[in-house]
C-alpha cells in the first residue's frame, strides 16, 4: 500500500514541512452541515465548498469513523464529481489533506485529483482498499500562490465513476512565513488513525 502511495506521487515536490498559522479553508473538516449518524447525503453544495455537480457528506457511516470530527466528504457520488473553494491567499502556503480508500475497492477508483492556485495533481490513483482496516493517510505540499491574493482550490474523483471513491477529511491551507528546507522525504504520510472496521457501502444502482 505505502509503496503503491510513493509511487503515484513520484515527482511531486511533497515535504514534510509544517506549517503555523490559521487554516484558510472554510469548513476543511465537514463538520459545519451535521447530518445523522450512520447517514449519507448529496447536496449541490456544503457550507464552504461548490460541488461540480455535488458533494457527498457521510457521518460515520457503517463505521466509517472521520480523521477528523465525525463527518468526512467522498465526491464520486453517483459519478465522479467535485468540489472546490476560493480562498483569500498569497504566497507561500502549504496544503494538506488526509485520504483514505474505501474497502474492498480495487485501483483505479479511488482517485483524488487536488488542484490549488497553479498546483495540480492526481494522488492516490493507485490506492485500493484491500485489507481490513485501511489507515487515513495525510498529504501536504507547499505552493506559491503569488499576490494575486486569492486561488482556487479543488478536489475531484477520478478513475473509474462507480459510486465508490476515495474519502476526504482535514482539509487545511496554511501560510508559510519562511521556506522550510527541503525534505529528502517524497511526501509526508502519517497512518495508524482511525484504524477501525470498515464495510462496504451498498446502495442501489
Ligand atoms: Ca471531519
Ligand atoms: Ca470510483
Amino acid at each position: 500500500m505505502k509503496s503503491a502511495v510513493v509511487a503515484a506521487l513520484a515527482g511531486l515536490s511533497f515535504t514534510t514541512a509544517w506549517a503555523a498559522g490559521p487554516n484558510l479553508v472554510v469548513n476543511g473538516s465537514f463538520e459545519a452541515d451535521l447530518i445523522p449518524l450512520n447517514s449519507w447525503s448529496i447536496r449541490p453544495t456544503i457550507t464552504g465548498w461548490v460541488g461540480a455537480p455535488d458533494i457527498e457528506l457521510q457521518h460515520d457511516l457503517e463505521g466509517n469513523v472521520a480523521q477528523d470530527g465525525v463527518q468526512l466528504v467522498e465526491l464520486d457520488t453517483f459519478y465522479n464529481s467535485a468540489m472546490s473553494q476560493t480562498l483569500n491567499a498569497s504566497g507561500l502556503v502549504e496544503l494538506s489533506f488526509w485520504f483514505k480508500p474505501r474497502i474492498g475497492w480495487g485501483a483505479g477508483t479511488q482517485g483524488i485529483e487536488v488542484s490549488l492556485g497553479s498546483f495540480s495533481s492526481v494522488v492516490m490513483d493507485t490506492a485500493t482498499g484491500i485489507g481490513p482496516t485501511p489507515a487515513w493517510q495525510r498529504f501536504s505540499t507547499q505552493v506559491d500562490l503569488g499576490s494575486s491574493g486569492s486561488a482556487v482550490l479543488r478536489f475531484a474523483a477520478v478513475g473509474t465513476s462507480d459510486m465508490a471513491g476515495g474519502l476526504i477529511d482535514n482539509v487545511s491551507v496554511t501560510a508559510v512565513s519562511a521556506v522550510p528546507e527541503p525534505s529528502t522525504a517524497a511526501l509526508a504520510l502519517a497512518g495508524g488513525l482511525g484504524w477501525v472496521a470498515w464495510q462496504r457501502r451498498r446502495r442501489p444502482g
